[in-house]
């Protein structure tokens, strides 16, 4: 009677056992069957009916038929857990192969392609790239470079001051002082860099916009010189066809001093919208430095003489690539940029 009991009791479990399909299943089984009030458990508790002398026969059944169960559950438990494994190894696998989803790359600003443009070429011709101070004092930026008290340039409307004696550089030409004054001549040099300047945002003024000047002083240096190097910049930078002239001007610092303007480079001078029918477009400012400007900083005029030439970089900058509004070299708008 008890034995049947038990050997209902384990094939009920190795059926339940065949056609379990997950842990969690199994141990459901493993508690009805082997639990505190579990199946098998009820039986054990029911020696007490049983006869003395077949309590240990009875016993031994009862310890046999939870071993057998036992066994079979930890078997559909390896089996199950390797079957879990697998799944959770198939769902999860990294195809190493794979191509390597490309990083979109940036690349240079307009700004910075069209210096690098401008440094190559004079770097070529022997010029050191020198910088300098963006805040400056009043004496290197306006005084050294003859540029007077009364010169409308100083005037607080044009100028950002952080006092009296300092503020933020107008133009790179300090730069340039800066190096006159260390007295190492002959000097060929050209300072790139950020000027400041009071301006409202327009489609060709910014407070802050890019110069790059340059400098030559050796003993012997004539206009003829700044003609030539000019020359050679524009031909390099707008094409060996490109012609220069020069007009007379007037800056502070350079004597005499002149705008060069060279011929477009899209029309070759007929006129176009790009020159506005000029057939020149204006590129720099230049001249012969003002004796009094290398006196200043300890160069004998009679000995030495040079000459010198500012370029806005964006304004280069918007030319070559044919952009209408300076802003858009500011807001950083990568439709804008991306087509660079
Ligand atoms: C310009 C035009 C002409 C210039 C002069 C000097 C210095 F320091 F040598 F005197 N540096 N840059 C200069 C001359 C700048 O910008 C339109």
């Amino acid at each position: 009677m008890m034995k049947e009991k038990l050997e209902e009791i384990r094939e009920k479990a190795a059926g339940q056992i065949g056609q379990v399909q997950d842990l969690e299943g199994l141990n459901q089984i493993r508690v009805t069957i082997l639990g505190k009030k579990g199946e098998l458990t009820g039986v054990l508790k029911s020696m007490r009916d049983v006869a003395p002398q077949d309590r240990p026969a009875v016993g031994k059944m009862v310890n046999e038929t939870r071993a057998q169960i036992e066994a079979a559950l930890e078997e559909a438990r390896k089996k199950l857990a390797a079957r879990a494994l697998d799944a959770k190894m198939k769902a999860e696998t990294i195809d190493v192969t794979l191509p390597a989803r490309s990083g979109k790359l940036g690349h240079s600003h307009p700004n910075t392609l069209a210096l690098d443009e401008v440094k190559r070429i004079f770097v070529g011709m022997g010029y050191e790239v020198v910088d300098g101070p963006e805040v400056e004092y009043d004496y290197y930026n306006f005084e050294a470079l003859n540029i007077p008290a009364n010169h409308p340039a100083k005037d607080e409307q044009d100028t950002f001051y952080i006092n009296d004696k300092i503020l933020l550089r107008t133009q790179t030409s300090p730069v340039q002082v800066r190096q006159m004054e260390r007295g190492k001549l002959p000097i060929r040099m050209i300072a790139p860099g950020r000027v400041y300047r009071a301006d409202e945002v327009d489609a060709t003024h910014s407070p802050c916009f890019h110069q790059i000047e340059g400098m030559v002083i050796d003993k012997g240096i004539t206009f003829a010189d700044l003609k030539g190097t000019l020359a050679e910049f524009a031909k390099q930078l707008f094409g060996p066809d490109t012609k220069v002239k020069f007009r007379p001007h007037h800056f502070p610092f350079t004597e005499p001093s002149a705008e060069c303007d060279v011929t477009c480079f899209k029309c070759h001078g007929k006129g176009c919208r790009m020159c506005k029918g000029e057939g020149w477009i204006e590129i720099l400012g230049c001249g012969m430095i003002h004796p009094h400007v290398l006196e200043m900083s300890g160069i004998d005029p009679n000995v030495y003489s040079g000459f010198a030439f500012g370029i806005g970089l964006e304004r280069i900058a918007l030319l070559k690539d044919e952009i209408d509004d300076m802003r858009l070299l500011y807001e950083n708008d990568i439709r804008f940029l991306d087509q660079f």
